[in-house]
């Protein structure tokens, strides 16, 4: 019997959808600002999903799609550019209270801190891009109620590798059994599952078809999650 402590919470597709009206459009943006005519369809950018982290999906794209602009001598140097710009036009994007929390997540969190289970976030995405989402879209300064924000490059290792969930066990100094992870998407429970983690996935419209093997429970939607029942033997 393991009993639950603490909520890890993936962001971009789990606590909003942030990735179609979101994160998409602000690339779109910084990619016309730096005049490259490189335009990420809702199609394109489902396929381009399957590499995580905003940086590594510029270059993946470029690799693939523009091998003239991949060989450029600065390349390194315009990915980070291209970032800083699409991380700012994404910012703007959310203050502006475009991308609404997913249903049930507000009420899930609101339980947890009541019941005092403890909060925490690991993700691929950039830091500045969750504290402006739970600002906006939760409640300003709510980015305060998780005690451990794992995001970005802290570890160099994005998913599906582990090491963002193994990061942020670290710093609760909880065993992974008595915490759950919260994700949308494959590759973000198999790097729950490496890390030993029971995995709650709500998939959305861009993972739906997604394989979710090893989830310990597949949810539509987080509005029927009853914590005090997840004190469970499965793992
Ligand atoms: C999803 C990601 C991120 C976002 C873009 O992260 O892979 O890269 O698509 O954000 P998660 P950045 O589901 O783990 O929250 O451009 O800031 O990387
Ligand atoms: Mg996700």
């Amino acid at each position: 019997m393991s009993t639950l402590h603490a909520l890890i919470f993936d962001v971009d597709g789990t606590l909003a959808d942030t990735e179609r009206d979101g994160h998409r459009p602000a690339f779109n943006a910084a990619f016309a600002e730096h005049g490259l005519d490189w335009h990420w369809d809702e199609a394109l950018y489902g396929e381009l999903l399957a590499i995580t982290g905003g940086k590594e999906r510029i270059r993946h794209y470029a690799e693939r799609h523009a091998p003239e602009v991949a060989a450029r001598p600065d390349i390194d140097a315009l990915v980070k550019k291209l970032h800083a710009a699409k991380t700012a036009h994404y910012v703007q994007l959310v203050e502006l209270g475009g991308l609404p929390l997913r249903p049930g997540i507000a009420r899930l969190i609101a339980e947890a801190r009541r019941t005092g289970i403890r909060l925490a976030i690991a993700t691929t995405t950039s830091p500045e891009n969750v504290s402006a989402l739970l600002d906006a879209s939760l409640a300003p300064g709510s980015a305060d109620w998780f005690e451990v924000i794992g995001a970005g490059d802290i570890v160099p290792a994005k998913k599906p590798a582990p090491d963002i969930y193994r990061w942020v066990l670290d710093r609760l100094a909880l065993p992974a059994e008595n915490c759950l992870a919260i994700e949308d998407s494959a590759n973000g429970l198999r790097a729950a599952r490496a890390a030993g983690l029971r995995c709650l996935v709500t998939p959305n419209d861009y993972t739906a078809g997604d394989d979710f093997s090893g989830a310990w429970r597949v949810m539509a939607d987080l509005q029927d999650v009853d914590l005090a029942a997840i004190a469970v033997p499965e793992i």
